[in-house]
């Protein structure tokens, strides 16, 4: 039977916060099952503006340090997003969702 994946603790904010239309700061914390700052992992972060096929957008997330990550990213847009970011560190593989409302 296969090792079940360690589950990872991951947090989204924004810059600015709330999201507004246009360049935005999106910005991760990584902390492992045991609240540790988890570090040199790959985060990618992929965008769909929610409803609209074809609207997105995909990056790789900067390493910041302390477990934080930040990727710009420029919303077209108003209105909700989803925001899917899969992380990867070895044998480790670890994707969660969000949704994020942005304004006008
Ligand atoms: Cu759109």
């Amino acid at each position: 039977m296969p090792t079940p994946t360690p589950a990872l603790i991951l947090s989204l904010s924004t810059s600015p916060s709330p999201p507004k239309m246009g360049e935005v700061e999106i910005i991760l914390a990584l902390q492992d099952a045991q609240g540790q700052a988890l570090e040199g992992a790959e985060i990618t972060v992929t965008a769909e503006h929610t409803g609209m096929s074809g609207m997105e957008m995909q990056g790789n997330a900067v390493e910041q340090g302390q477990g934080r990550y930040a990727i710009r990213a420029n919303f077209s847009m108003s209105g909700n997003w989803s925001v899917k970011v899969q992380v990867r560190k070895g044998e480790l593989s670890y994707q969660q969702d969000f949704a994020l409302s942005v304004g006008p």
